[in-house]
């Protein structure tokens, strides 16, 4: 039976999968593949769902173009592109590449071809505004890391497999299977911690599924973080374990960030965080006297009121505790195909506020700004607005804060294409709907997240079964649009891009003769592998997926700072402390709204894959007993949920897993509305949109993260 081996494209774990299929081409098995040196044969329950999700009958085979009547209608390729390539040009002919927009979501960054081929959409377009799921997600580290280290995807990464001691705060990997941290099979990673004699401790306003796993757990009130992660450093300080260590060199900041974290003792932040002085002593203590530790933040120190804090704090406690850049502490990995992006140079141009949006002044960060601004610019002042938008494999009407204004401002653009597998919440606004191959139907290889991954890498997936003739490919797709705006050939483009990649990557010679496959993006995988640390090649990777070692001090080699040097206490950051010393102070809102992840779910868009989907209803409120008690609710009771930008009724589950005051409900639901075409998920997961509650007005200040966690709500029956 031909055996495809490969990875799972789901989430950053990469697990690699064997998927055997049939003489009709039918997948008959996904199984987890044993020869994968870095996931040893572990799935979790979505890799099964590719196949649902390939033989998904609601997935779309056709374009659709959006007629006179208003009714979508399949049409040919050639008639959709022109169509879509049209309606875009007309809007930047008309008034100018400052009135289109892309949003970029999620599985792109899973996707290499989509990866590679944005950037030539973006410059066809003549646009600079793209949003992303990124501003609701990670652009707090990727703005600490680029002050810290030089480069958004300079990320520390926790040496799990040899830490004795792992602190995490906002991250439910035993779910989740790891964020800025590319290592499949955590569950067993994190056991092994202890088996080992080490420790593991979660920080988190709920006692997750990855709590159950650890040795301790505190609750934390949402967005205390920073503060508490300033009162542990303030800690080391005082009782002088607080050290530069080996990096002394290469450490600028140091006396600032101890005159900084004065404010923050321990009895100052306790009510704050909602946990004891002598509690955060012990903490600082213990982490400090560990012979090798590693802190980890993830989404939940990003989505939140202090973002950007609370990621620069994880690393200042790494630094001063002499844990960074060190064997079992936080490190650098050292990717095997440099992301063309990745700054090579030190002092590459700032990433922040070259430009800013029309309604609010918000600055760029990274080349984005804030997805959570997206509504108010289509809604826009006088004539200055967005009249066009192109959503690349993203659904922010359900997935970006106040999503249901963002779903009424979608109305009123001139024009929108949507590249999407689905007709979902955000496409069934659209004008014309691209879609594409499943991910099994196209080869692919992991560059965005190998940076982070806790041993270094590389891996490329064939496809697995015969592409859909009828289908394009994401990159397809975006060189053809991109060709149809710029008025070129598509294999000019394609030529162009690569050479250009080339150029920048290093490579010498005639890149194309050189590399000498077909065009396309694993040609320009090839290149990078080539301009790579390892030096390697596409056909040098081994099937299973190539390993090249656990991960090595990097510094100061790895850092891209003007300064050439780790600046622990950076300006842009610095100055935001005055507005957490003032919240430190404040009385917290009574009652406030986290999220949540659970196995079986993609964000917004795994919930019409019946394997997946069946079962219990998943988009349920997690509400403590003493405020269940005080509305008179039970577990089943459906109750009204309230917040300044909407309202939604939920089902509840009674549960002291949540600390009191706070509330949790899973995001990427509220299916089951007209003119989409997702009947397994509107009929067995429709659930409620949680971004109906969150506030596209609120966000950290410094990087226009949304806040996702912590929302200020009211509950009644
Ligand atoms: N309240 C709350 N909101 C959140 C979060 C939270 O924790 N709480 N998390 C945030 C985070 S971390 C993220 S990353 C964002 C995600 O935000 P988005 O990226 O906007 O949303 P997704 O649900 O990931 O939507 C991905 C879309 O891509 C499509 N797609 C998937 N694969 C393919 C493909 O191969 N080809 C094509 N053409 N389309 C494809 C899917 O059908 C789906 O519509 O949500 C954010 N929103
Ligand atoms: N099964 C599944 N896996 C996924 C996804 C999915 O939707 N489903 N999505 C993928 C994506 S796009 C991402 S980005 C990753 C995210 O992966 P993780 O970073 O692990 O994110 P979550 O699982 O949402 O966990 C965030 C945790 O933060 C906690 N939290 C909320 N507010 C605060 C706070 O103020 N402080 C602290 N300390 N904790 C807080 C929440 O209770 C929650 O437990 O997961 C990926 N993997
Ligand atoms: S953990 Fe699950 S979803 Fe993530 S890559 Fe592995 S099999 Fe896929
Ligand atoms: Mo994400």
């Amino acid at each position: 039976m031909p055996t495809t081996h490969r990875t799972c494209p789901l989430c950053e774990a990469h697990c690699g999968i064997t998927i055997e299929t049939d003489r009709n081409d039918e997948v008959v098995s996904i199984r987890g593949d044993e020869l994968d040196p870095h996931s040893r044969g572990y799935l979790c329950p979505k890799a099964y769902g590719l196949k649902g999700l390939h033989e998904d009958p609601d997935r779309l085979r056709r374009p659709l173009v959006r007629g006179e009547d208003g009714e979508f209608r399949e049409v040919e390729w050639d008639v959709a592109l022109a169509r879509a390539a049209e309606g875009l040009a007309r809007v930047r002919d008309d008034h100018g590449g400052d009135a289109l927009a892309t949003y970029v979501g999620n599985p792109t960054a899973h996707d290499l071809g989509s990866l590679l081929y944005l950037p030539l959409f973006s410059g066809a377009a003549g646009s600079r505004w793209t949003f992303s799921a990124a501003s609701c997600d990670q652009i707090p580290k990727n703005l600490a890391c680029n002050e810290m280290f030089g480069g958004e995807y300079i990320i520390p990464v926790p040496d799990i497999d040899r830490t004795d001691f792992l602190l995490v705060l906002g991250a439910n990997p035993a779910v989740s299977n790891g964020s800025l941290l590319t290592a499949p099979n955590l569950r067993a990673r994190l056991k092994a911690i202890r088996d080992r004699g080490g420790k593991v401790v979660i920080i988190d306003p709920r006692r997750t599924e990855t709590a159950e796993l650890a040795d301790e757990h505190h609750f934390i009130r949402p967005g205390a973080d920073a503060a508490l992660l300033l009162a542990m450093v303030h800690v080391l300080f005082r009782e002088g374990l607080a050290s530069p260590g080996r990096l002394a060199p290469w450490i600028r900041g140091l006396d600032e960030v101890e005159a900084s974290v004065a404010e923050f003792s321990p009895e100052r932040v306790a009510p704050f965080a909602g946990i004891g002085a002598d509690a955060i002593r012990a903490l600082a203590r213990e982490f400090s006297a560990a012979p090798r530790a590693a802190c980890y933040g993830r989404l939940g120190t990003c989505t939140q009121r202090f973002g950007t804090l609370a990621s620069w704090a994880v690393d200042v406690l790494n630094v001063v505790s002499v844990n960074l850049d060190r064997v079992g502490g936080a490190m650098f990995a050292n990717s095997a195909a440099p992301f063309p992006s990745a700054p090579r140079v030190a002092g590459d141009a700032d990433p922040y506020g070259r430009w800013h949006t029309r309604v609010r002044g918000l600055p760029e960060v990274g080349g984005q700004v804030p997805a959570a601004a997206l509504a108010e610019e289509i809604e826009g002042i006088g004539e200055e607005r967005i009249r066009g938008l192109y959503v690349h494999m993203g659904n922010p009407v359900l997935s970006t804060p106040n999503g249901e204004r963002l779903a009424a401002a979608l109305d009123s653009l001139d024009f929108l294409v949507c590249h999407d597998l689905y007709l979902n919440e955000t496409s069934r606004h659209a004008d014309v709907v691209l879609p594409s191959t499943s991910p099994i139907e196209r080869p692919n290889a992991d560059v965005f997240f190998y940076p982070m991954a806790v041993r270094n890498g590389a891996h490329w997936s064939p496809a697995a079964v015969e592409p859909d003739p009828e289908l394009r490919h994401p990159w397809q797709v975006l060189l053809e649009l991109s060709a149809r705006l710029a008025g070129a050939e598509p294999a000019a483009l394609d030529e162009m891009l690569c050479r250009g990649l080339a150029a920048a990557a290093g490579v010498e010679g005639d890149a194309v003769e050189l590399v000498g496959l077909e065009p396309g993006p694993m040609r320009l995988f090839d290149l990078l592998l080539r301009s790579g640390p390892y030096a390697t090649s596409l056909a040098d990777l081994d099937p299973h997926g190539s390993d090249f070692g656990a991960l090595e001090p990097r510094v100061p080699d790895v850092l891209r700072t003007p300064s050439g040097k780790i600046e622990l206490a950076p300006p842009r950051i610095t100055a935001d402390l005055d507005r957490l010393v003032a919240a430190i102070d404040d009385a917290p809102p009574s009652l406030v709204l986290i999220g949540r992840r659970e196995v079986r779910s993609n964000n917004s868009w795994m919930h019409n894959v019946h394997a997946l989907a069946k079962g219990r209803p998943r988009c349920v409120l997690l509400v403590h007993p003493a405020e269940a008690g005080r509305h008179g609710l039970a577990t089943g009771d459906t109750a009204t949920l309230r917040s300044r930008t909407g309202k939604v009724r939920v089902p509840i589950e009674v549960s002291d897993s949540v600390m009191p005051g706070v509330v949790c409900l899973p995001h990427g639901f509220g299916h089951g509305r007209s003119g989409t075409r997702l009947g397994v998920a509107s009929a067995l997961q429709a659930g409620v949109n949680a971004n109906a509650l969150t506030d596209d007005q609120e966000l950290d200040p410094l990087s226009g993260n949304a806040i996702l966690n912590g929302v200020p709500v009211t509950i009644e029956s």
